[in-house]
């Protein structure tokens, strides 16, 4: 009698098993699979957790590749418009999902219709802890590792609306014949459900490239943000990893580069140098020096790219300037507004004005500014 009552507690605190949350386009690995498709539900949705490196890598949908032509196109220095949704059905391409059109009418961006947001593991906007687009200049997916996957844009707010903005940095290079490959990556809240990763590879482009110059070898992101809920209320920028930065992989049996525990996943943000937007300084050039991150390490030096020369390295002290200096809010604030580029309709929706909107949102992300270093290191 007591193991039913156990049961039925477990299974009432439990999240619910419809709902996760995947990247849906035709050029993605996997677009046709089903939960029939596998011995097991291995839908794009379905979250990957415990499994050997066969299993989690690109879902495990590489004999399941998109058809010829189908390519998400990156276009540079603009954004890239995401669907991401816990079915099929929620997205603009339902005619081929099993429970046909399942969109919510009055809100097209409406990532899990008919359910709550905790099917996508949120309760609110506090809880979002972002999600990431990863490129590999391969044109073959088989050829791809780990290692080869750099971030280059960043979504904080993510998984929240359906239509989401990917930032393209706007040096990207153009990709090796016949395109890159990409992958969507997202590691939720945990006080949403459970460990969990998210991985959805799909066949990218550039498109509109001006540069030439490479990305840089993706290293593994260092936790160096404040972290209050875990006990650490400082953030330590010089132990941060600063550049070309690999996806998050954690908590599988094979592979992992990310060990932290349950309550203290990796995530896309400024806890580890992930800020919103395009990934900006991921290139070979976007930087005259990164020392070795450690606490009381040297911070690194950003190159002024689109001079092609170094940026100086003292600043014009003769013009005080308070938004450096200063911690009001009203400054930040204005700050944060103009880089804030995502579409935040629905957030505007909840909040009915701009301001108000931000004040909901408990986490901002700093902001890289080649021409106002000394603010991307005051923000903190
Ligand atoms: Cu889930």
């Amino acid at each position: 009698m007591s193991a039913i009552i156990l049961s039925l507690a477990l299974f009432s605190v439990l999240p619910r098993v419809s709902g996760h949350s995947a990247f849906w386009h035709p050029s993605m690995f996997g677009f046709n699979v089903t939960d029939k498709t596998f011995p097991y539900d291995n839908r794009p949705v379905a979250p990957i957790k415990n499994m050997p490196f066969s299993q989690w890598w690109f879902h495990n949908h590489l004999d399941f590749p998109p058809n010829a032509g189908d390519i998400f196109e990156l276009p540079a220095g603009k954004p890239a418009t995401a669907e991401i949704a816990c079915n099929k059905g929620a997205t603009s391409y339902f005619a081929s999902s099993e429970g046909g059109d399942i969109r919510d009418k009055n809100n097209p961006n409406n990532v899990c219709p008919n359910s709550s947001s905790e099917a996508y593991h949120t309760k609110g906007l506090d809880d979002l802890e972002g999600c990431a687009l990863a490129i590999a200049y391969k044109n073959d997916v088989r050829a791809v590792q780990p290692e080869d996957f750099t971030v280059f844009s960043v979504n904080q707010t993510c998984v929240w609306t359906r239509f989401t903005d990917f930032q393209v940095p706007a040096r990207m290079p153009p990709c090796p014949e016949g395109g890159c490959i990409c992958s969507f990556f997202w590691i939720h809240s945990p006080k949403s459900g459970g460990e969990e990763n998210y991985m959805n590879g799909f066949k990218c482009n550039v498109t509109g490239s001006t540069s030439n110059f490479a990305v840089a070898k993706s290293k593994v992101a260092r936790r160096c943000g404040s972290d209050p809920e875990n006990g650490k209320t400082q953030t330590a920028p010089a132990n941060c990893t600063y550049g070309a930065k690999t996806p998050f992989y954690w908590f599988n049996n094979e592979r992992n580069n990310m060990f932290e525990g349950t309550f203290s996943p990796p995530v896309y943000n400024d806890r580890y140098n992930f800020l919103d937007g395009a990934q900006d300084d991921i290139f070979i050039d976007s930087y005259l020096s990164i020392p070795n991150p450690a606490p009381n390490a040297a911070m690194p030096i950003l190159a002024d790219v689109s001079a092609k020369n170094p940026i100086p390295t003292t600043f014009n002290t003769s013009t005080p300037d308070h938004a450096c200096t200063s911690t009001s809010n009203a400054n930040t604030d204005s700050d944060y507004s103009n880089s804030y580029k995502r579409d935040m309709s629905d957030v505007y929706k909840r909040g009915g004005t701009r301001s108000f909107a931000f004040m909901e949102m408990s986490k901002r992300s700093r902001r890289l500014n080649i021409h106002r270093r000394e603010r991307l290191w005051n923000i903190w």
